[in-house]
């Protein structure tokens, strides 16, 4: 069911047909003045079926609105009464676009969709978009799988829609094993193109009755069940939780590791202002000196803070963002060029504050991202193995 954006008169309602073209309709009037020549007539009703066959298989993307009667199409939708509107969102019946870009993610379909599943807030009020780009592993095969069973579950649980777009080539030249993406080198090639990846699938997917937009990554170990509702709570524009990942006890047994969530600092001002204007500043990186205070770091390492704690920010992360769709509209969107120095999310918050929206962080509040071990971290629990120590 469709929130407060609905086309206002019924007498403009468009039939979803999607097969039906102009070119048809008219070879369906030639027929009914050729009913003498049925030869003639069978042969154009075939390629007239091919033809939509190939359509549909080869170019259709989703259900196109076709004007039956020739009146010409036409939607209202009246902005004036959508809200995103914090607490008491999902009683007011507030629709959110959940997307979520995928590459070589075959690993973690299953538990990306778990999670998924487990949202509490209802799911007939979520619209699940994904991207799957330069992939070649199962990916798509095992996403097309979990959407389908989604639609067999009983109705309570089923998602409002859910697309599944691939689109590759947005010229990914960097690998996607742990250590692939995390050298230096490659993070600002690296970040302008999932910013173009990201603005791609908003663009796609985004429908006048959205309300919000939550982004999230595939790739998370826990989260909690009810992180839209509280996200929601503290009517913000723009706002993320705290990202950490859990680590093998021999190597601390957790992490903070979103960095790309930060508040902008005076050394990294300065920074930039050396900086070619197409480079990218990555936070966590010695090769740029930024000292800005990270959310990540704010963390109470017992867990035991209090998780409605709140900080503005200026740069965020892309694992969990929730915004109010108003902030895409007003054309802010994940800079696929370097913005200030910065593209993808952290251009995404920068460009957000500088248009007066507010941008958030919940420094206890806190999300675990999958650990992946790195080409040293094997190369150490081999070491350790051969040596009888635990790997745990
Ligand atoms: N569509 C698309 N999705 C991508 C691409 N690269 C990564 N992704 C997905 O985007 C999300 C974030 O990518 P990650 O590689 O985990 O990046 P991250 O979590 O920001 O950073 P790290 O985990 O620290 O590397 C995941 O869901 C990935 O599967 C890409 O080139 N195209
Ligand atoms: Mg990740």
């Amino acid at each position: 069911m469709h929130s407060t954006i609905l086309p206002t008169d019924e007498r403009f309602v468009q039939r979803k047909v999607g097969l039906v073209t102009r070119a048809q309709r008219r070879l369906a009037r030639f027929f009914r003045y050729q009913r003498s020549n049925a030869v003639l007539a069978r042969l154009l009703l075939a390629v007239c079926a091919m033809a939509t066959i190939y359509r549909v298989f080869f170019f259709s993307v989703s259900p196109i609105n076709i004007d039956i009667d020739g009146t010409g199409s036409f939607e209202f939708y009246d902005y004036s009464k959508q809200q995103s509107s914090g607490a008491g969102a999902s009683a007011r019946e507030e629709r959110i676009l959940l997307c979520t870009p995928l590459r070589n993610a075959e690993d973690v379909i299953d538990l990306m969709f778990d999670h998924l599943q487990n949202l509490t807030y209802p799911h007939h009020l979520i619209d699940l978009a994904f991207l799957v780009s330069d992939s070649d592993d199962k990916t798509e095969e095992l996403l097309e799988k979990r959407a389908k069973l989604a639609f067999k579950l009983p109705q309570e649980e089923r998602f409002g829609s859910v697309d599944i777009f691939k689109r590759s080539s947005f010229g990914a030249t960097v690998g996607q094993g742990f250590d692939d993406r995390h050298g230096v080198a490659v993070q600002g090639v690296r970040r302008k193109l999932m910013g173009r990846a990201r603005n791609w699938l908003l663009s796609a997917a985004l429908k006048p009755h959205h309300s919000w937009v939550y982004w999230r990554d595939a790739d998370i170990e826990t989260s909690p069940k009810t992180i839209l509702e509280d996200l929601m709570a503290h009517d913000r524009d723009v706002i993320v939780p705290n990202v950490w990942r859990p680590l093998p006890k021999w190597l601390g047994g957790q992490q903070p590791y979103d960095l790309n969530s930060w508040m902008e600092s005076e050394a990294a001002l300065e920074l930039a202002k050396t900086l070619d204007e197409d480079e990218v500043i990555v936070e966590g990186y010695a090769e740029y000196p930024t000292w800005r205070p990270h959310l990540a770091y704010f963390r109470r390492e017992d867990g035991m803070g209090n998780i409605n704690d709140i900080v503005d920010l200026d740069g965020i992360g892309g694992v969990s963002i929730l915004a109010k769709a108003k902030v895409f509209r007003a054309g802010i969107n994940f800079p696929g060029f370097a913005f200030e120095n910065h593209a993808e999310t952290e251009g995404f918050g920068k460009m957000a504050r500088k248009q007066g929206f507010s941008v958030a962080g919940l420094p206890q509040y806190t999300i675990w991202h999958k650990y992946e071990p790195s080409v040293d971290d094997i190369r150490e629990m081999k070491e350790r193995e051969r040596q009888g120590l635990p790997i745990d």
